[in-house]
């Protein structure tokens, strides 16, 4: 038979004490996050008949996903990153903000300050040419009235042949597959980068560990982040899926959308192929645009203050 404390008199008070409603010093704001986080926990823990055991095996895969730095890893994995658009998605409904290319979530893997150039920018530098193929990743940033927007800044992030990503794979050259295009006087952007690889988790970490004992695998399809900014706009943190991969609507994040799967079509023609400055190889073309809302005040216009790599 489950036991039930946590409502009586003396667990409320040592509630409210842990929660710091004894003093007039510290954040309110925590405060009120961390006596709900508290009242569920205990809540979780009686209702669910946690076992000391359990309590402790949490605590210390807890420390192992802090530890690697995977808790930006395990909680897009728990679906919790996707629930945080669905929510912005629902509030924007019932306010009328509609329109314009799908949010998803960002990951845990972008770095702030990427080379930024106008137009047009190689993305990748050379390591992979011997086994990758080459693509380029062009369109147009447009308004929701269907105008072009000059100006606006594509920060493009993606993963390279192996599925990592520079920075957090340290073989990689600084800023490898990571780039900020200023779109021209027709809002078009266009980069040269390379055909990435799907994602998976470290299948020795603490979140593949958690993902496995829920049955799940941490696969992710080849895709490429991008941030869309510009003057008077609301931000936009969104992605480009690869149409064909195995996983693309069985991604271990739950970040396809429809709207967000794009198709990098091979070209296997010499000429074009030299007309784009290459040996005559095949490559790849994905034509991708991405459609802004007016910023309805200048905070829309920035990305949320989650603390980043690089600022
Ligand atoms: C990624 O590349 C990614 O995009 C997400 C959401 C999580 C882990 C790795
Ligand atoms: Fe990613």
């Amino acid at each position: 038979m489950t036991l039930k404390i946590s409502h009586t008199p003396e667990v409320q008070a040592l509630l409210k004490e842990a929660a710091g409603f004894n003093n007039d010093q510290g954040s309110p704001r925590l405060k009120q996050l961390m006596f709900r986080l508290i009242t569920d926990v205990y809540k979780f823990i009686e209702e669910l008949e946690v076992t000391e055991d359990e309590f402790w095996l949490a605590v210390d895969r807890l420390n192992k996903v802090g530890a690697q730095s995977e808790f930006g890893l395990l909680l897009p994995g728990l679906s919790l990153e996707h629930f945080m658009d669905l929510l912005q998605d629902a509030k924007d409904e019932q306010v009328g903000l509609t329109g314009g290319t799908p949010r998803t979530i960002e990951g845990p893997l972008y770095v702030a300050n990427s080379p930024l150039s106008d137009g047009y920018a190689r993305m990748d530098d050379g390591s992979e040419d011997h086994l990758a193929t080459p693509l380029f990743i062009e369109g147009t940033i447009y308004n929701t009235d269907g105008k072009p927007v000059p100006g606006a800044i594509v920060d493009l992030w993606q993963a390279n042949v192996n599925g990592t990503y520079s920075y957090f794979d340290e073989s990689q050259s600084l800023y490898n597959l990571r780039r900020r295009i200023k779109t021209d006087a027709d809002g078009r952007y266009r980069a040269r980068s390379i055909i990435p690889s799907g994602y998976g988790v470290n299948p020795e970490g603490p979140t593949q560990e958690c993902l496995s004992a829920l049955g799940r695998h941490g696969q992710r399809p080849a895709h490429i982040h991008v941030f869309v900014s510009a003057p008077d706009h609301r931000h936009l943190t969104t992605q480009i899926n690869l149409a064909g991969d195995k996983y693309l609507w069985d991604d271990f994040a739950y970040a396809t959308r429809t709207g967000l799967v794009g198709e990098a079509k091979l070209v296997n023609d010499v000429e074009a192929s030299k007309a784009n400055g290459l040996d005559g190889r095949a490559f790849a073309e994905l034509e991708f645009d991405f459609v802004l809302q007016p910023a309805v005040n200048p905070e829309a216009e920035n990305r949320s203050q989650r603390p980043r790599v690089g600022q």
